[in-house]
């Protein structure tokens, strides 16, 4: 029987996570000079949408400090800061540190059960995502990928110095996991990538409706405003995020600006993509903002769940 076409009837119920998230990425050490920051990679249990419970790879923040929505680690800091990232392996296999468009001070991989340090000087301001490249797609369809946000030197409320301005600031980590990948991986078993077809869809670890409970994720706007939202593909397919209601500016595309501002209501994120968008406030109401890729707003086969969330204008 082929599972994917087998479709769930109903909507299960809202399953709530640990783990509180931060609206708008609070600066977390918005002085410092240094950050110090202890990410474990490990497995642990998620429990999906439909109840389901699904062995994943996560970077958990030692310190305490979850990412936006359900993540459990999001790197966020100013340009200049002399960041150094303790990763300590808890995985069954080695990792390596990794973050595109950032030299950092080794490219050794960490064994499993030992430790190691990663530094590097904050780049310029902008949106990053933090991988694990030992295992590649495969460590990202695990899980262990986050969200860095780099806040400009001189300004908290633009994209870079002398960027665009915004009102507030969303960051969206779009992700999916194909569990029959995680069953073989869990069960100490191999999985080839080639046959990867994911059948849960998350905005920052969530599935909708989820999205709709966490600050984080349901996106909430005044009428006038300018509004960033930071796509970031952390999963292995891509994700053509579409909205309703609004048509938004594309700032930069892995922080390279687009000298061509088109309004869009379509934003193609790539897969290892971050794209910024500006989108400016033109009318009241509550719409949807979800991934045009129609399997992922299900959840094993069940819609609406997955990459959908709501954004409320007042
Ligand atoms: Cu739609």
């Amino acid at each position: 029987m082929k599972r994917r076409h087998f479709l769930k009837s109903g909507l299960a119920s809202s399953t709530a996570f640990a783990l509180s998230g931060i609206t708008a990425l609070t600066p977390r050490h918005a002085q410092a000079a240094t950050v110090n920051i202890t990410l474990r990679a490990e497995g642990a249990y998620k429990t999906l949408i439909d109840g389901s419970s699904i062995f994943v790879w996560q970077f958990r923040d030692m310190n305490g400090i979850s990412g936006p929505g359900a993540l459990t680690s999001a790197l966020l800091v100013k340009e200049g800061d002399t960041v150094n990232v303790t990763i300590e392996n808890r995985i069954d296999r080695p990792v390596k540190f990794d973050i595109n468009g950032v030299t950092l001070s080794t490219t050794l991989s960490v064994n499993s059960g030992s430790n190691r340090i990663y530094s590097f000087t904050a780049p310029a301001a902008g949106s990053y995502m933090y991988t694990d490249s030992h295992n590649g797609e495969l460590g990202r369809a695990m899980g262990l990928a986050g969200p860095m946000v780099v806040m400009p030197s001189s300004s908290n409320n633009r994209l870079y110095n002398n960027g665009p301005t915004f009102n507030r600031q969303y960051t969206l980590f779009m992700s999916e996991l194909d569990d029959r990948l995680n069953t073989a991986i869990e069960s100490g078993s191999t999985y080839n990538m080639d046959d990867y077809e994911p059948n849960y869809y998350f905005a920052n670890g969530l599935s909708y409706p989820e999205t709709t409970s966490r600050s984080d994720t349901l996106i909430s706007m005044n009428l006038g405003e300018n509004v960033a939202i930071r796509f970031i593909n952390g999963g292995a397919i891509t994700y053509p995020m579409h909205f309703h209601g609004y048509h938004v500016n594309v700032a930069t595309r892995n922080r390279k600006i687009e000298t061509r501002i088109i309004e869009k209501d379509t934003v193609q994120v790539n897969r290892n993509e971050c794209v910024d968008v500006i989108l400016p406030v033109v009318q009241r109401g509550a719409y949807p903002l979800h991934t045009h890729y129609v399997p992922g707003v299900t959840a094993n086969g069940s819609y609406a769940n997955g990459g959908l969330i709501i954004m409320s204008a007042s």
